[in-house]
């Protein structure tokens, strides 16, 4: 993965800090208990400047995160969004990759975070693609990991929470330490979820499925974006529980998340799917051309900056 690349300001508390000096204590509450939640999305250059990718959705999404965990934001998601937009302008970003984090801060131990303050950052950067240019074209490796994703009454995947990542880096480890790309995570039932920073999508028959947020994954904004896309586009697409072997089995796979993008599938522990197919190209043509404000239709999902 890329090196962080640095730039001027960092949005933290209402101010507009500098890129070095957006620091925090050691005894920071989410340092020591994960206790923070986030967002990630991206800002496309249109032929009409930056343009942030259904911004309002991720803010909201970041509200309800934060509202599961108590936590209060202390901002309003159009303030939020706000922010966004002047974070993104104070830098000159023509593009980026925007990380909003609240988590709770300094000031008291123990696990009961109730008491702690809650602080809010907003960082954007530029962060080309996620797993490489190739990787777009060509496809990614990925392994069904041995390490199961968290049931719905433990870490709830629904709820965008720094602490949940400790459960997609081991996923992510052991991928990588195999030789894939990404690695799949499986519930403790065995049905299929999500990777660990992106969700996932079968093709078989010309059929599109994707599993359904209960059965345990972050109901993603860029899986919901290509779920319209590929209605609008005439292919049927389904929410449904898929198994291991529905991906050996499928003729087609691929993965989305904003920082991932659409990310054709080449194999899954060694079975080849790939090269990307029709299905997977067409859908990632459009979105790309979506993103970038080249679709009419989808002008809605762009927030200028
Ligand atoms: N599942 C998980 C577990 C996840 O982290 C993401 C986003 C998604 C699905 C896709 O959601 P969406 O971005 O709304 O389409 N992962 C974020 C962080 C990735 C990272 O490596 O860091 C992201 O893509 O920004």
């Amino acid at each position: 993965m890329a090196e962080l690349p640095k730039v001027d300001k960092i949005w933290m508390d209402g101010e507009l800090v500098d890129w070095d000096k957006a620091q925090v204590h050691v005894l920071t509450h989410a340092l020591h208990y994960g206790s923070g939640v986030f967002e990630g999305i991206r800002c496309y250059a249109t032929v009409d400047g930056p343009a942030v990718f259904r911004l309002t959705e991720h803010m909201e999404r970041f509200e309800r995160s934060a509202k599961m965990l108590f936590m209060d934001l202390g901002y309003t998601v159009e303030e939020m969004v706000e922010a966004v937009k002047e974070t993104i302008r104070v830098n000159n970003l023509p593009s980026c990759y925007i990380r909003p984090l609240a988590f709770r801060g300094y000031g008291i131990m123990g696990l009961d975070p109730i008491p702690a303050p809650v602080q809010v950052i907003i960082a954007a950067w530029p962060w080309e693609t996620y797993m490489g240019e190739e990787a777009l074209r060509e496809g990614v490796d990925v392994g069904v990991s041995s390490w199961r994703q968290r049931g719905i009454n433990s870490l709830p995947p629904a709820i965008k929470a720094t602490g949940n990542y400790l459960n997609s880096a081991l996923a992510r480890i052991e991928a990588n330490q195999h030789g894939y790309n990404e690695a799949i995570l499986l519930n403790e039932q065995g049905m299929v979820t999500e990777g660990t920073g992106e969700n996932l999508f079968v093709v078989r028959d010309g059929l599109i499925s994707t599993p359904p947020v209960s059965d345990g994954l972050l109901e993603g904004i860029t899986r919901d974006s290509i779920m319209q896309i590929a209605l609008n586009l005439g292919y049927d697409v389904v929410e449904e529980s898929l198994v291991r072997t529905d991906l050996y089995t499928a003729d087609e796979m691929f993965m989305t998340g904003s920082a991932a993008e659409v990310v054709p599938v080449r194999s899954v522990d060694h079975r080849v799917i790939g090269p990307a197919g029709p299905v997977t190209m067409d859908l990632q043509e459009t979105f790309f051309k979506a993103v970038k404000g080249e679709l009419p239709e989808y002008a809605e999902w762009l927030e200028r900056v």
